[in-house]
C-alpha cells in the first residue's frame, strides 16, 4: 500500500460537500492536519469556499474514524480482525447466500459521496459477476426525479448548461432550491451576476427562506404545484413573442399535446395561481419576466426532486425551456442542482439500480454489451430495486445481505425506524465506512470496514455542471484505512472473479471507466469520455476539471449541449411531456400539518463530519421545527420551548422557532441530527414512504403530521471535555465546542436529580450552586492545567441562560476571577459575546451584528468593514442583509 506521503507544498483536490464541486487547495501542516484554501484556478468557484468548505481543515481529526477492520464473532461481539478476516467473511457469506437463495438476496447501498472508482467497481461486482441489479443509492433520495426527468425529455441523463451560465443569466428561477445555504458558492455567482448585469432572481419555495429574501420575485407556492406553475407558464409562452416555433418543430415532439394538457389545468395566470395558491400579480409578473427575458436559466433542486410528483415537476420546467429553445445557449437553459459531490458521478456508472454503466439501461442490447466488454460471468438482466422498494424488501427477509458504503439510511431514509429494525435482520450486513459510530453503525453490522476518507481518498468526481475533477490524497491513510474500491476487488478476487477486478490503482479503474463509455457509443450515448481511455499514470494524476462529453480525438470538454437539437432519443428529437394533473399536498385528521425537511447553511447531512467544526456548529446548535406564527400561538408555543413532531410513522423532539416565513399548515425542520447527537431530532423517522411513481425518489418535503407542547419544567445545558452519556429520559442535543462539547438539555430532571447525577458522573471536585424552589442547579468543576472540565447549568423552563459565556473556557485557561464568577454564568470583564453565529469564519454572533446595525452600519458592507463579517466566504450575507432588513422594518 501506499508509503505515507512526503508532506508536499499543497495539493489540489475537491471539496468533498456539494455538488458545486469546488476546487480546494490543501497544505499539509505535518501533524495530520492542513490548510484549506479555495483554488483560483478551478472554474466552479474560482477561488471562493463556503463557510463549511473553509471550515474542512478543522474535520481532519482521527478521535471519530473507524481505523480498522471489524468483524461479529460467534458471540456476537464486533472485534478488531484483518482485512483477510473481514473480506473472506464477506466472500464466503455472500456465496453462501447466492447458493442458497441466488443473486436477488444480495442488495448494495452505495452513496454520490463515493468516487467515480470506488462506485464503479461497486456497480461492476454486483451487476456483472454476483448478477444482482439490487443496487441502488442515496442518489435514489437525491437526484433520481432530475435523472428521470432527463431521460423522459432528452432521452438521456444529461444536463445541458454550465455554471458560466448563472454569470450571463439576465434572469435566474430558483425552484426548490435553497441555493444560498446548499450551493453557497453558486449563490456567489448569481450575486455577482446581479451586480454586474443587474440579473433578476426569482425563487420559489413555499417557505421563505434565505435565498427567498434575496429575491426580486418570491412565489410561496402550495407543496407540490410546481408542475402547474410551470403548466402555467407553457400557456403563456406558447402565445407569447418567447415561443420558439422553429426549434420546436424542428428539434422537439409532443409540443400539442403538453400544451392542451397545460391549458386544460392552467389556462390563465388567474387559475395558475388559484391552484398554487399565489397571488395573480405575483404569477404574472413571474410569466411577464420569463417571457421578456431570453437569457434565463432555472434552477431547481430537492423542492422539485424530492416530491410524489418530482418527475413530472422536472418535465414541466423542460417544457418551458424547450418551448422557447432556451437550452445549451449561454445564459440559458434548465439545471438540476446536483446534491452530492458525485451525485453525477454516480449516475454516470450507472449507480442507480434501474440504469446500468456508461448511461446504459436494461434493454437486451444493452445488457448484452456490457456483459461483453467487461467479460461477465452473470449478467444482471433486468432493473433491481429502488431504495424504498429495497429496504422494504430487506424488512420482509427477501434480501439477506447488503452491503452499505458511504451513506447513513438509519438516518436519511423516509420511515427510519422501520430501516433501522430491517438492517438488524439482515443475515449480513458489511457496513464501509470513515467513523466508528453512527446511527447505522448502531443497526448490529456483521462487519465494519475502514474507508479512506477526505483526504485520503484519490481518484475523481463529478459536479453539476458535468465537470470532473480529481480528489487527491494529500494526507497519508491512518490505521488500516483502505480505499472502497480496494475492498470490493478483494471480494471479487476471493470470489474468483480476479482477472476482471485486477486494478492496480484508481487510474486502471477511471481507463476502463472511459473506454467503456465509448464501447460502441457511436454519439449514441451522451455520456462518452473515450478520450481519457488511454491515459497514463502521470496524464490521470494531472487531470484537469473537464467537462464531459470528451469522446475519444477530443481535445477539450463540452460546455453545453442541444442547442441545436441532438438530443438521444432514437429520432433525435426532445419530448414534450405531460404531467400529470395534481393538487397540492395536503394533511388532515390526526396530521393537520406538512413536514418539509431539508438542510441549514453549516451542517451537511448527518454531521458526521460538519459536526467535528465547533464554528459550524455555533450557527445553529440544536435541532428544530419551524413554526407559523398563527400555527404556534394555540397550542401556546414560542421561539425555544420543545414541541414535539409526530407523524403515522415517528415522533422527534424539537426546538421550535417561530417563522412568519412558514406558511400557514406547514413545518419544516432540518435532516441533520441523530442518535448520534440527539435524543429525539432524527427527523426520518416521520418522513413518509411515499415515492414518485417514475422515479421511485421519496418525497421529503410534505408527510402529514401533528405539533404538540413537549411538558419540560427544566431545561439547560452540560459543558465537557469529553464525550458523555447524559441520562436516559432527559431531552438532548450534543454540539462540538472549541475544547469540548456542549449539550442542550431539557425535561422533567429538576435540580435534586441532576446533583445526584453530578455526584455519580461527574469529577470528584465540583463546586455547586442550589436552589431548590426556584429549581435553580448549577455545578462546574477545572482540570489540574486550570480550564473548565464539566460544567452543568440547570434552571426553570424559559429561564435559560446561554452557555456562550462559559464555552470559552473550555479552551482556555481560566482566570481567578473567572473561577469566581463562573457559577452565575458570566465572565469577568468580558462582554462575552453572545447568541448564535452568523459568520462562521470570523466567528462574529448575531448580537454583535446586531449592534453594529444599531450603530450605523446600514448595509452589509459597512458591517463587513466593522467586524469582518461575510468578507471571507460571504456565506453569511443572506443573512447579514436579512437582519440589516429586519432592523429597519417597524416593529
Ligand atoms: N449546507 C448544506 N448544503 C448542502 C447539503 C447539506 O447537507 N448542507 N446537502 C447537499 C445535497 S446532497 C443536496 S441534495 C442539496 C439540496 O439542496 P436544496 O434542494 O436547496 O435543499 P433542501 O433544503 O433540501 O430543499 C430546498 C427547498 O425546497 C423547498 N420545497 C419544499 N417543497 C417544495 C415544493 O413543493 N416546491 C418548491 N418549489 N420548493 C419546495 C424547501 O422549503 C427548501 O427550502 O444540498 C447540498 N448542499
Ligand atoms: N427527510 C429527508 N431525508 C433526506 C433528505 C431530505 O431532504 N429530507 N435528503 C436526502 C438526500 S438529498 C441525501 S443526499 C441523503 C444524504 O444522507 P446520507 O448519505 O445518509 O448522509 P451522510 O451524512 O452524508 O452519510 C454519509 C456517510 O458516509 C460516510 N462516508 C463519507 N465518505 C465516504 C467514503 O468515501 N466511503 C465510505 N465508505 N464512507 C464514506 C460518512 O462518514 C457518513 O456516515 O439524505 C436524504 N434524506
Ligand atoms: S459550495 Fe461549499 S460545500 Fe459546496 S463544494 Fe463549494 S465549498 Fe464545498
Ligand atoms: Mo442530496
Amino acid at each position: 500500500m501506499n508509503a505515507p506521503l512526503a508532506s508536499p507544498p499543497s495539493v489540489k483536490t475537491t471539496c468533498p460537500y456539494c455538488g458545486v464541486g469546488c476546487g480546494v487547495k490543501a497544505t499539509p501542516d505535518g501533524r495530520g492536519g492542513a490548510l484549506v484554501e479555495g483554488d483560483h484556478d478551478h472554474p466552479a468557484n474560482l477561488g471562493r469556499l463556503c463557510s463549511k468548505g473553509a471550515a474542512l481543515g478543522e474535520t481532519l481529526g482521527l478521535e471519530t474514524r473507524l481505523l480498522h477492520p471489524l468483524v461479529r464473532g460467534a458471540d456476537g461481539v464486533l472485534a478488531r480482525a484483518s482485512w483477510d478476516t473481514a473480506l473472506d467473511r464477506i466472500a464466503g457469506d455472500l456465496r453462501d447466500i447466492i447458493d442458497r437463495h441466488g443473486p436477488q438476496a444480495v442488495a448494495f447501498y452505495l452513496s454520490g459521496q463515493l468516487l467515480t472508482e470506488d462506485y464503479y467497481a461497486a456497480n461492476k461486482l454486483a451487476k456483472g459477476f454476483l448478477g444482482t441489479a439490487n443496487v441502488d443509492t442515496n442518489s435514489r433520495l437525491c437526484m433520481s426525479s432530475s435523472v428521470a426527468g432527463h431521460k423522459r425529455g432528452f432521452g438521456s441523463d444529461t444536463v445541458p448548461g454550465s455554471y458560466e451560465d448563472l454569470d450571463r443569466a439576465d434572469l435566474i428561477v430558483l425552484t426548490g432550491s435553497n441555493t444560498a445555504w446548499c450551493h453557497p458558492v453558486l449563490f456567489r455567482r448569481m450575486e455577482a451576476a446581479r451586480k454586474a448585469r443587474g440579473t433578476k432572481l426569482v425563487v420559489i419555495d413555499p417557505r421563505r427562506t434565505d435565498t427567498g429574501a434575496e429575491a426580486d420575485l418570491f412565489l410561496p407556492l402550495a407543496h407540490g404545484t410546481d408542475a402547474l406553475l410551470f403548466s402555467g407558464l407553457l400557456v403563456h409562452l406558447a402565445q407569447s413573442p418567447a415561443f420558439d416555433a422553429t426549434y420546436v418543430e424542428a428539434h422537439t415532439t409532443g409540443f400539442a399535446e403538453a400544451l392542451a394538457a397545460a391549458r386544460a389545468v392552467a389556462p390563465d395566470a388567474e387559475t395558475t395561481a388559484r391552484a398554487c395558491g399565489l397571488a395573480v400579480e405575483d404569477v404574472e409578473r413571474f410569466f411577464a419576466l420569463f417571457t421578456e427575458t431570453q437569457r434565463t436559466v432555472t434552477c431547481y433542486s430537492q423542492g422539485v426532486n424530492q416530491s410524489a410528483v418530482g418527475t413530472d415537476k422536472v418535465n414541466a420546467i423542460l417544457n418551458c425551456h424547450l418551448a422557447t429553445g432556451r437550452i445549451g445557449r449561454e445564459g440559458m437553459g434548465p439545471f438540476s442542482l446536483t446534491g452530492q459531490p458525485n451525485a453525477m458521478g454516480g449516475r454516470e456508472v450507472g449507480g442507480l439500480a434501474n440504469q446500468l454503466a456508461a448511461h446504459m439501461g436494461f434493454s437486451p442490447t444493452e445488457v448484452d454489451r456490457v456483459r461483453r466488454f467487461w467479460g461477465a460471468p452473470h449478467m444482471a438482466e433486468h432493473e433491481g430495486l429502488k431504495a424504498v422498494d429495497m429496504f422494504a424488501a430487506i424488512g420482509r427477509g427477501e434480501i439477506k445481505a447488503l452491503w452499505v458504503m458511504g451513506t447513513n439510511p438509519a438516518v436519511s431514509l423516509p420511515e427510519a425506524d422501520g430501516v433501522r429494525t430491517a438492517l438488524e435482520g439482515l443475515e449480513l450486513f458489511v457496513l464501509s465506512e470513515n467513523v466508528q459510530a453512527n446511527d447505522t453503525a448502531a443497526c448490529r453490522p456483521h462487519v465494519m470496514l475502514p474507508a479512506a476518507a477526505w483526504g485520503e481518498k484519490d481518484g475523481t468526481v463529478t459536479n453539476s455542471e458535468r465537470r470532473i475533477s480529481r480528489q487527491r490524497p494529500f494526507l497519508p491513510r491512518p490505521g488500516e484505512v483502505r480505499p472502497d474500491w480496494w475492498a470490493l476487488k478483494g471480494v471479487a478476487q476471493r470470489l474468483g472473479f480476479g482477472d476482471a477486478f485486477a486494478w492496480q490503482g484508481p487510474a486502471d479503474i477511471f481507463r476502463e471507466h472511459a473506454a467503456l463509455s465509448g464501447f460502441e457509443n457511436d454519439g449514441t450515448r451522451d455520456f462518452d469520455i473515450s478520450a481519457f481511455a488511454g491515459l497514463t499514470e502521470t496524464a490521470y494524476e494531472d487531470i484537469t476539471p473537464v467537462q464531459w462529453p470528451l469522446p475519444a480525438g477530443g481535445a477539450e470538454g463540452t460546455s453545453r449541449l442541444f442547442a441545436d437539437g441532438g438530443y438521444f432519443t432514437p429520432d433525435r428529437r426532445a419530448r414534450f411531456v405531460v404531467p400529470k394533473p395534481v393538487a397540492a399536498a395536503s394533511a388532515g385528521g390526526d396530521f393537520p400539518l406538512l413536514l418539509n425537511t431539508g438542510r441549514i447553511r453549516d451542517q451537511w447531512h448527518t454531521m458526521t463530519r460538519t459536526g467535528l467544526a465547533p464554528r459550524l456548529g455555533a450557527h445553529i446548535p440544536a435541532p428544530f421545527v419551524a413554526v407559523h406564527p398563527d400555527d404556534a400561538a394555540p397550542l401556546g408555543l414560542a421561539t425555544g420551548m420543545l414541541a414535539e413532531v409526530s407523524s403515522a410513522h415517528g415522533r422527534a423532539v424539537l426546538e421550535v422557532v417561530v417563522d412568519s416565513g412558514q406558511q400557514r399548515g406547514t413545518l419544516f425542520a432540518p435532516i441533520h441530527w441523530s442518535h448520534a447527537n440527539s435524543s429525539d431530532g432524527r427527523v426520518g423517522a416521520l418522513v413518509h414512504a411515499v415515492t414518485d411513481p417514475v422515479s421511485g425518489q421519496p418525497d421529503a418535503k410534505a408527510t402529514p403530521a401533528a405539533l404538540a407542547p413537549y411538558a419540560a419544567p427544566f431545561e439547560g445545558f452540560v459543558l465537557a471535555r469529553r464525550p458523555m452519556a447524559l441520562p436516559e429520559g432527559v431531552w438532548w442535543a450534543r454540539a462540538a465546542l472549541e475544547g469540548g462539547y456542549g449539550w442542550r438539555i431539557a425535561g422533567r430532571m429538576g435540580p435534586q436529580d441532576w446533583a445526584q447525577w453530578v455526584t455519580a458522573e461527574g469529577p470528584a471536585d465540583v463546586a455547586e450552586l442550589s436552589d431548590t424552589p426556584s429549581g435553580l442547579y448549577r455545578a462546574a468543576a477545572f482540570d489540574a492545567d486550570g480550564r473548565l472540565d464539566f460544567a452543568v447549568f440547570i434552571g426553570a423552563a424559559g429561564q435559560r441562560v446561554a452557555w456562550d459565556a462559559l464555552k470559552g473556557l473550555l479552551a482556555s485557561e481560566v482566570s481567578a476571577a473567572d473561577r469566581r464568577l463562573v457559577l452565575s454564568g458570566r465572565r469577568a470583564g468580558a462582554n462575552a459575546a453572545c447568541g448564535p453565529l452568523v459568520c462562521a469564519c470570523f466567528g462574529v454572533p448575531k448580537d454583535t451584528i446586531l449592534a453594529a446595525i444599531r450603530e450605523g452600519a446600514a448595509d452589509a458592507a459597512a458591517v463587513g468593514a466593522r467586524l469582518k463579517a461575510g468578507t471571507n466566504c460571504g456565506s453569511c450575507l443572506p443573512e447579514i442583509r436579512k437582519l440589516i432588513l429586519e432592523a429597519k422594518a417597524p416593529a
